[in-house]
């Protein structure tokens, strides 16, 4: 076993019974007992801070009150889409995944959540957003403000925390770590793409930026890593699987954040617990980028020109943008483009199987995703 003699001092890793003390990880029940998981993970990367890392209880509680704040209160679709992703591939290998396997998958799915919890603190307060999940963004309370930002970064490092004490002692540590952070790389790459629209004009806004943004910002974290971390785990080591799972499921996620733009301006803020920012943002949204281009008439053109990312959220000109996008037919484009993408993931069914991956790993997601309104 390779230990870490640079910083393996003071809290020298543990070998075994990592997890015994976790809750079981009941399938039947699976919001549940991986909610139950987050917990446990909370305690234990925080009840040594005091001793390994000096901080005095109010700092140990801030760090405490901040994870309960951020990580938690999601749909968990990311999350549980590891560990489901990985029973179902287990199985197809001919073996039932143990009661280890399950806390592991269980694991590794809080990893991405909090990998998505400190993106999020991060990307709420560039993007000026106010709510997040019904409740008001993390940067928005009084008395964090910029300390926001070292919390997102604290929660990056607790993941790797995390990802160290459980997964050190297998064989595929290191592809975890690479996996992380590759896929936070890609991750801010595609927040790049996305943010630097702020400094760029309208009619550069096009349908391939619009892909090339969502691919990065959120096909990558959302969809390929939860399925990567359940082959992962199922012990898979060849490319060409890991190649054959990709492409389905970034065609999945940039279909998810098309649904993420239309939801932004036409949720109601009570079900999708955020309010939408995109408009005043000055974002290259799907919506925008179909009516910039190809729908709008030249008055309508003119108004957008006018006020899109210069009118203020939830005022009178945003709502004309809304009532031009409704207008033009954008709702009808939004089902058509719903039912291509649909067409298009279904289309990938023998190439996954090809590569000896079980169908129903693309299937799950596209159920929970396919037709949302949250
Ligand atoms: C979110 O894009 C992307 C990441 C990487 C968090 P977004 O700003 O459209 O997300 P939201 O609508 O949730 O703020
Ligand atoms: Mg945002
Ligand atoms: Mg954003
Ligand atoms: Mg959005």
């Amino acid at each position: 076993l390779h230990r870490f003699p640079a910083t393996d001092w003071k809290s020298p890793l543990p070998t075994t019974g990592i997890r015994d003390t976790f809750p079981k990880y009941e399938p039947k029940d699976p919001a549940k007992s991986f909610t139950q998981i987050c917990d446990s993970l909370i305690k234990e990367c925080t009840q040594d801070l005091s001793t390994s890392h000096e901080l005095p209880p109010m700092e140990k509680k801030w760090i405490i009150d901040m994870l309960e704040y951020n990580v938690k209160g999601g749909k968990m679709n990311r999350g549980l889409m590891v560990v489901q992703s990985g029973e179902v591939i287990i199985r197809s290998q001919g073996r039932e995944p143990s009661e280890d396997d399950l806390k592991k998958l269980a694991v590794l799915g809080w990893c991405i959540e909090w990998l998505q919890a400190w993106l999020l603190v991060a990307d709420d307060f560039m993007d000026s957003s106010q709510t997040r999940r019904g409740q008001l963004c993390w940067y928005k309370k009084e008395g964090v403000e910029e300390i926001a930002i070292n919390d997102a970064f604290l929660i990056e490092m607790l993941v790797y925390r995390v990802l160290k004490r459980h997964f050190w002692t297998e064989p595929y540590y290191v592809d975890l770590l690479d996996l992380f952070m590759e896929t936070t790389f890609q991750t801010e790459c595609g927040q790049l793409l996305d943010l630097q629209c702020k400094n760029i004009g309208l009619e550069d806004f096009t349908y391939k930026r619009w892909e090339l943004i969502v691919k990065y910002k959120t096909a990558f974290y959302s969809f390929y890593l939860p399925v990567a971390l359940g082959m992962a785990v199922a012990g898979i080591k060849n490319q060409s699987a890991y190649d054959a799972a990709r492409e389905p499921l970034l065609v999945m996620g940039v279909y998810f954040q098309a649904q993420d733009d239309y939801l932004d301006a036409f949720a109601p803020p009570e079900t999708l617990g955020k309010i939408g920012t995109d408009i005043q943002d000055k974002k290259c949204g799907w919506l925008f980028v179909q009516a910039y281009h190809d729908l709008c008439t030249p008055e309508q053109k003119a108004f957008l020109d006018e006020h899109y990312g210069k009118c203020k959220v939830q005022t009178e000109e945003e709502k004309k943008i809304k009532a031009i996008y409704e207008e033009i037919g954008l709702q009808k484009k939004y089902e058509d483009y719903e039912q291509k993408s649909f067409q298009d993931i279904m289309a990938y069914q023998s190439q996954v199987v090809e590569a000896g991956l079980p169908w129903e790993i693309i299937e799950i997601f596209l159920k929970k995703v396919y037709k949302r309104s949250k």
